[in-house]
């Protein structure tokens, strides 16, 4: 199969396993410590978010304020709790129809990247099996503007030596897809359209995925 594309770029919480919903429990926890609000939707907001970012989200629903220090060792919390979480994962965590994507991908001649702002990124491909699968992948470590500045999945292009323009982006998190937008890239949402509305195109899970259809 031929594909106007050079490269494919994932995401990983949300996209390739569910570590979204780890995230998800681990900051809910720490919140409700706080006696601060926290819901699925809230949580939305949070999805490609970096650590920082989304402590500072959530404290911003309460009128306490916070030193410096107090900020990062909430912050800790919530990443032993997340660690503990994903220490458990197997190969088996991958999500249904992602390793049928990935070989789609490799299959039509085409590089494999990986954007995460997780600096546990490693970890999780580690725990997975997967971290061979990808040609490149940006974590964390590599930039210095989380998503939803467009620098992550620029790196990763630049990494993977493909143009912006003949990169495909694949994210579940509103900011991830503005960040492929920004980068000039085309957006593959995994989610729903109502919540995704900048992806150029939306499919509810990554059994959907069909390069030839983008
Ligand atoms: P960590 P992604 C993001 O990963 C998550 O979506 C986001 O919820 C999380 O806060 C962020 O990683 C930082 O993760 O605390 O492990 O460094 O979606 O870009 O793969
Ligand atoms: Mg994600």
């Amino acid at each position: 199969m031929m594909s106007h594309y050079k490269a494919v770029i994932f995401d990983l919480d949300g996209v390739i396993t569910d570590t979204a919903h780890y995230h998800y429990l681990a900051w809910k926890r720490l919140a409700e410590s706080l006696d601060l609000p926290f819901d699925e939707a809230f949580n939305e907001q949070l999805k490609g978010v970096d650590r920082m970012g989304s402590l500072e989200l959530i404290l911003a629903q309460g009128s306490r304020s916070f030193t410096q220090e107090e900020k990062r060792a909430l912050a800790d919390a919530k990443n032993r709790h997340y660690v503990e979480l994903i220490a458990t994962m197997t190969p088996g965590d991958v999500l249904p129809g992602v390793l049928r994507a990935l070989d789609e991908v490799r299959g039509a001649g085409l590089k494999i990247g990986l954007a995460s702002v997780s600096k546990n990124a490693f970890t999780v491909l580690d725990k997975l099996g997967i971290r061979n699968r990808f040609d490149e992948v940006v974590d964390a470590a590599l930039i210095a503007n989380s998503k939803p500045h467009p620098e992550i999945f620029l790196t990763a292009a630049r990494q993977l030596g493909v143009a912006a323009a003949d990169c495909l982006g694949v994210e579940d998190a509103v900011a991830g897809v503005a960040s492929i937008k920004d980068a000039g890239m085309v957006a593959v949402g995994v989610g729903s359209p109502q919540v995704l509305t900048r992806a150029d195109v939306v499919i509810p899970s990554m059994e959907h995925f069909r390069l030839a259809d983008y």
